[in-house]
């Protein structure tokens, strides 16, 4: 622990005084209260209150011990101090906090009256200016930009939730302000409880946020760009790794695929229809009467023999194991003895077993926020990941069933003991947030302590922040309509913004079951998500891509199959979240900070990477043709290869989903393949659509290791009075991938096109020059002469 100073109190009507710059940050105080604001970077601060002076233990589920204790080189000042890149002031007589960049602009302001305490609930209260704009906050619904609501924290197992249901399934109490004089800047309030956020809802002009209980602990994150801001909350919080390339491809689920031939005959479908798929999903019903960790032997005799014959087609197995063990003693259900004896259910207060009910009858449940208990959930996996590719922990909010608040009393007894907390027990009321996450954490754990060098795959609903270190997520049971469309993409938006780069909606929607237009229309936009799954709940209508008519299919699978020729462009995309922390798919302003406000409705756009942009129509149902405003002059159409106007008119056509490419993209795609397991027939292709800042990145690897080789490649591109030039930078890393050669294509191309010792073939109409070179592992210059 540093030295603070402690300042008696006398001090508080006198300057509040700055520390020595080797302490980080200054503590400030004012009667028995404390304010303690440490520079863990120029960037990030950490803002702890102790009303009476005395904080609570430093303990963190989000950020762990190693990051909390990084120190920024500080200067005091007689109102605060400064970093290399923000002032901190400190109002003495209010401990009101301002911070601005060097410049003077303000970031984030504190109130009046900044800090409320009602017991042991408190309100933190901060200026909401005009012109900023809010999102991230998890999966929430309501409208994309947060200004004006208000939510609460609180992961709830949401069933057919509508599009201002709140709370649903997770709490990431982190909020992304963007549009502020001092730039974006992030507010990550690490309080578990049932936490608040109110953007000017119930005060005009007040970004209020709040908690019943639990530590008054945030971290100010200053961008000055959102980018700078979603990469530092994902310093704090962690990054989402790699997953295994298949977990990129098409994925088919359904509640239930009842039976192993049920599941051969999806997977003989999807080949007969030429669908690309990478894997299946089974849910509850793959298991004996709905106890987790079991298998229906009548309905799936050898499951390991299932995954082998549809692994050897390039087809992966994907399986449901829910958190509720069912309260079985004595019947040789070996996850409830052994959880027994090792004491890893929950409690009442008075020390006996909770049981309640959930999909197996009554059920007990794993204590997560134990490393030990952990350590057993994870053992529950030896066997099953023998077979299985990745784990689906549903209903880990916890869900229970025949109680009117969906979950467990909020008296129900945690023990802690795990990182750096001490050890202790600690009720469901500061446990509920977390629960669902250290159940991913458990099963990520689990299956990398069983397989060491495989990525693992895990997908959870409900998640604290954090989450995206240990799972991918979905938005849980959303419906199926044209608003819970638009609403999909809104809460995919939002969860990359708050660090959960994968994610993904029930494609066709869960409850009710898609029209075959409505499934058709989100298949074209689900291509363009980090996580594609179609998936509808046990009584709707089929919805595999096959299930309506050849036109139908036709059309889902053009998009399918987009999805798949773009994989080199999509793994490099993943490749570098992983490093920065970027999402997936983002709001267009991540990258073109002028469409924050299009000129317009740019609801339904978003960039996959930085250089696909999809504009959806902002409500097909019209029939209406709608503007697409690119972020400059230059764009091309994805589909033509085709210079595009910055300003133009689209049709809502069922079989045309509009994307547009950055002028100064070199796009890696590759040849179309049935699977991602699948080693495509051909070259690799790289399309250069000239423009500025032009370039490219290769990144490849065996798919599913984590610590094998790798392969990483810089291009870029010139416009020369010439023609053009290409740059192949030497390649790093010693993988060798699958391509022999590779195949250019330059759009926008109205010269002759010559490369010297090449042949090149020029497209007038499509307004191409293609060439084919063999694979360029070194640096390499490609002059093209107009
Ligand atoms: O109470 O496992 O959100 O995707 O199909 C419903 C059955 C439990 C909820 C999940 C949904 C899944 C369903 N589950």
């Amino acid at each position: 622990m540093r030295m603070l100073v402690a300042l008696c109190l006398l001090l508080w009507t006198l300057p509040a005084v700055a520390q020595t710059p080797a302490s980080g940050g200054g503590e400030f105080v004012r009667g028995a209260a404390v304010l303690r604001i440490t520079a863990l970077t120029p960037e990030i601060l950490r803002v702890q209150i102790a009303p009476q002076g005395r904080f609570p233990e430093d303990a963190s589920w989000a950020i762990p011990a190693s990051v909390r204790s990084r120190r920024a080189t500080v200067t005091p000042r007689t109102d605060g101090f400064e970093t290399a890149a923000l002032v901190v002031h400190v109002d003495p007589a209010t401990l009101r906090l301002t911070v601005t960049d060097r410049a003077g602009k303000t970031i984030a302001a504190d109130a009046a009256d900044p800090l409320r305490l009602e017991g042991d609930a408190f309100t933190l209260r901060k200026a909401l200016p005009l012109g900023e704009h809010y999102f991230a906050l998890g999966d929430k619904t309501g409208p994309f930009d947060r200004r004006g609501a208000s939510y609460v924290n609180w992961n709830t197992d949401a069933f057919g939730y509508e599009g201002t249901t709140d709370p649903i399934y997770k709490s990431i109490p982190f909020a992304l302000s963007v549009g502020g004089a001092g730039g974006a800047y992030g507010l990550f309030l690490d309080n578990t409880r049932r936490s608040w956020f109110d953007f000017g809802h119930r005060e005009e002009g007040v970004l209020a946020i709040g908690a019943p209980a639990g530590p008054i602990d945030y971290y100010l994150i200053a961008g000055p760009t959102p980018a700078e801001v979603v990469r530092r909350y994902t310093d704090l919080t962690g990054k989402a790794p790699l997953p295994p390339r298949w977990a990129l491809g098409y994925q088919q689920s359904r509640y239930s695929y009842m039976s192993d031939a049920e599941v051969r005959d999806i997977a003989g479908k999807a080949r007969e229809s030429g669908i690309p798929l990478d894997v299946i999903w089974l849910d509850i019903d793959f298991q004996d009467r709905n106890r987790p960790f079991t298998t229906n032997a009548a309905a799936y005799p050898d499951l390991k023999r299932l995954a082998a014959d549809l692994r050897s087609t390039g087809i992966r197995l994907v399986a449901i194991t829910d958190l509720h063990i069912a309260a079985a003693p004595d019947q040789g259900y070996a996850p409830y003895d052994s959880g027994k004896a090792g004491g890893h259910f929950l409690t009442n207060p008075d020390g006996s077993l909770y049981v309640a009910p959930v999909w197996p009858g009554p059920a007990v449940f794993p204590d997560f926020t134990r490393a030990a208990t952990r350590a057993w959930w994870g053992g529950l996996y030896k066997g099953l990941a023998d077979g299985i590719a990745g784990f689906w922990n549903d209903m880990n909010e916890p869900a229970i069933f025949e109680t009117p608040s969906k979950t467990m009393p909020l008296d129900i007894v945690h023990r802690i003991d795990s990182d750096d907390f001490a050890p202790r027990s600690a009720s469901h009321a500061e446990i509920h947030n977390v629960y669902g996450m250290e159940n991913a954490r458990a099963t990520h754990d689990g299956l990398l302590k069983l397989q060491p060098d495989a990525r693992p795959f895990v997908m959870t609903r409900a998640a604290y922040a954090g989450a995206q270190r240990y799972a991918v997520t979905w938005t849980g049971d959303n419906s199926s309509s044209p608003e819970h469309l638009r609403l999909s993409v809104q809460q995919l938006l939002n969860l990359g913004l708050s660090g959960m780069a994968w994610s993904g909606a029930d494609v066709g929607g869960f409850v009710g079951g898609a029209s075959p237009e409505l499934l058709t229309r989100w298949v074209a936009i689900g291509a363009f998500t980090p996580i594609f799954r179609v998936h509808v709940t046990k009584d709707g209508p089929r919805t595999e891509p096959w299930a309506d008519s050849p036109e139908h299919l036709a059309i889902r699978r053009k998009f399918i199959e987009a999805r798949y020729r773009l994989l080199p462009y999509l793994y490099a995309v993943a490749e570098e979240t992983a490093r920065a922390g970027d999402p997936v798919m983002r709001p267009v302003w991540y990258d073109y900070p002028s469409q924050l406000a299009p000129a317009c409705d740019q609801s339904m756009s978003f960039t996959l990477g930085r250089d696909l942009l999809v504009a959806a129509p902002p409500r097909y149902e019209t029939g209406r043709a709608y503007d697409v405003c690119l972020p400059s002059a230059g764009w091309y159409d994805y589909w033509s290869g085709l210079p595009v106007a910055e300003k133009h008119k689209e049709m809502p056509a069922l079989d045309r989903l509009p994307v547009y490419v950055r002028p100064g993209t070199i796009l890696p795609r590759q040849p179309l393949a049935r699977s991602t397991a699948e080693v495509p027939q051909g070259p690799l292709e790289l399309h250069v659509y000239p423009g500025p800042d032009c370039h490219g990145a290769l990144y490849w690897d065996d798919g599913a290791s984590l610590h094998g080789a790798t392969l990483r490649q810089e291009i870029t591109c010139t416009v020369t009075p010439q023609g053009l030039t290409l740059d192949f930078g030497k390649r790093a890393g010693a993988y060798r991938p699958w391509w022999k050669e590779i195949a250019v294509t330059i759009h926008g191309w109205d010269g002759d096109g010559r490369v010297k010792g090449i042949r090149t073939t020029r497209d007038v109409s499509a307004r191409t020059l293609s060439f084919t070179l063999k694979d360029q592992p070194g640096a390499k210059r490609i002059e093209i002469v107009r």
